[in-house]
């Protein structure tokens, strides 16, 4: 299997997949039954014994329990990560009142997701069945969330973090509000699946964990809670208690991500 096929197998599905619709019983308004969530995903291809990874095992990164492509994956040769960027329908909806989640950004992030793991397994089972054994680390039971305190810090941080390693893939560099911008902008959702595919790779086209942020603090003013700041950049307390406030009148929805539109980096890389 070559890339363009992966390539195309991703696009396809994530043009067809009625997966990537809101379905009617599941609308929060009427208007949101048939909205189409994602726009065609764009995928990087890194090498799975970059030294990238086992960087991310410092304290500083993610962590030492931060798993590399090895130990998901012993015959582990080529990490697919994916960006699937949010319709405009979604972006627009979230920006019309700046204090609370839109109906529109809800679905992104429930559905949203849900259709991440379709996408996530309809290309490992590509894989699979053209004969490479494959490991989607967010679907296997090792996968996990730390949640803990350092310093006077709160932190979270999983086995297998999906912006780390499409950074690493060479998808795209950190802003400062911690989400990671692409060519395709801030506002979507990864995914990633580490294969025995040897394939070719790309080159990161960037040096620093920061190369695509301005520092235009525009994130830092739609943050309804103060959560980022251009001295301290973010704090996932402040940002953590208010989406848990969401989640107790949302529930089973819950999201915000302010930051992620009408900033500069909300579709492309800011100028
Ligand atoms: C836990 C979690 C949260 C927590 C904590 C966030 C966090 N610290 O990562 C909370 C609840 C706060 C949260 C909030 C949100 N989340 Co969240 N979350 C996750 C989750 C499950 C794990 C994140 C993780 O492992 N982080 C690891 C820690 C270490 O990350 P960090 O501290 O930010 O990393 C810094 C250091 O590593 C530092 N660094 C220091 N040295 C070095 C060296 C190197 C080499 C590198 C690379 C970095 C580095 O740079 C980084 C940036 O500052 C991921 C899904 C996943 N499996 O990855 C989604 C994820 C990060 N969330 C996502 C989203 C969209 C959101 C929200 C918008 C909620 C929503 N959907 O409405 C908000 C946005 C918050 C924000 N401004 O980023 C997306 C990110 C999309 C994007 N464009 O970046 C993800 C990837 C989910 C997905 N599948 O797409 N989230
Ligand atoms: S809004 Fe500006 S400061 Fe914030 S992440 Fe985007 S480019 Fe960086
Ligand atoms: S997700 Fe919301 S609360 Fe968290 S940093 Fe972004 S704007 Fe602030």
């Amino acid at each position: 299997m070559e890339r363009n096929e992966i390539i195309r197998l991703a696009t396809d599905f994530t043009n067809i997949s009625p997966h990537n619709f809101v379905p009617e019983a599941k609308a929060l308004l009427p208007e949101m039954s048939g909205m189409r969530i994602f726009e065609p995903p764009i995928l990087a291809f890194g090498d799975a014994a970059d030294d990238c990874f086992e960087s991310l095992k410092e304290p500083f990164a993610v962590g030492e329990h931060f798993m590399i492509p090895e130990q998901w994956l012993n015959n582990a040769k080529t990490v697919i990560s994916f960006f699937l960027p949010f319709t405009e329908q979604i972006r627009k909806g979230n920006k019309k009142d700046m204090s609370w989640p839109s109906a529109e950004w809800l679905h992104g992030r429930i559905e949203g997701q849900e259709f991440v793991v379709k996408l996530t397994i309809y290309l490992l089972n590509n894989l699979v069945e053209a004969g490479f054994d494959s490991v989607a680390p967010i679907l296997d039971p090792r996968f996990s969330v730390k949640k803990y305190i350092e310093g006077s810090t709160l932190r979270f941080a999983s086995c297998w973090s999906e912006r780390h390693v499409a950074y690493v893939c060479g998808l795209g560099t950190f802003g400062l509000s911690n989400g990671l911008i692409t060519k395709k902008g801030i506002c979507g959702r990864f995914g990633s699946i580490i294969t025995a595919i040897p394939l070719p790779t790309d080159k990161r086209k960037y040096t620093g964990i920061n190369d695509y942020c301005s520092m235009c603090g525009v994130c830092a003013h739609n943050c309804p809670v103060g959560a980022i700041t251009l001295e301290q950049g973010k704090n996932d307390r402040i940002c953590s208690e208010f989406i848990d406030g969401i989640t107790k009148k949302c529930s089973p929805y819950y999201g915000c991500g302010k930051c992620q539109v009408g900033v500069p980096c909300e579709v492309s890389v800011p100028k």
